[in-house]
């Protein structure tokens, strides 16, 4: 089974925690998704309140490295997203991010202008039910 790390933006804003709910429940039917968490306040304010800004930082990145592929909303400017990113790009993993369109947000160039990963507008996240097979597919990791 592959492992699938979901990023998405929590100290940025939760305002798209539903989404991100809906893109890991999509993304579970491809592999295991290291970061089920994004999308539940609950469990994030739980368990993420007893570690460590350290030891949040040190687990996620053991979780990137782990990873097969790489999926981040990219909607909420987050400094941790972006930084998630950045630091898979130089692991050579595969980056899919989503943007959600019709929001007030406009998309970083670094992530726009960045040819080591592909951009998929949304408006619905069921509308990239296809672009994640594909994306799977397409790396041979189905
Ligand atoms: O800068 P941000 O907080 O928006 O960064 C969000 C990204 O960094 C997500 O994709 C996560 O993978 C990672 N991240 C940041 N904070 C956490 C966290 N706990 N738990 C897990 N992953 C995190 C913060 C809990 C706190 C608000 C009580």
């Amino acid at each position: 089974m592959i492992k699938i790390y979901f990023c998405g933006s929590i100290r940025g804003g939760r305002q798209l925690a539903l989404t991100y709910a809906r893109f890991i429940q999509m993304l579970q039917e491809h592999g295991k998704v290291m970061t089920e968490h994004i999308g539940d306040d609950q469990e994030i304010t739980a368990k993420d309140r007893v570690l460590t800004d350290r030891e949040i930082h040190d687990r996620d990145l053991q979780w990137i490295v782990e990873s097969d592929v790489v999926v981040a909303d990219v909607t909420i400017p987050s400094l941790g997203v972006g930084y998630e990113i950045g630091r898979a790009i130089e692991m050579g993993k595969p980056v899919l991010c989503l943007f959600k369109s019709g929001t007030e947000f406009i998309l970083s160039a670094m992530i726009a202008g960045s040819k080591d990963v592909e951009v998929y507008d949304y408006q619905d996240p069921d509308e990239l039910k296809e672009t994640f097979d594909l994306f799977m597919a397409g790396r041979g990791l189905q």
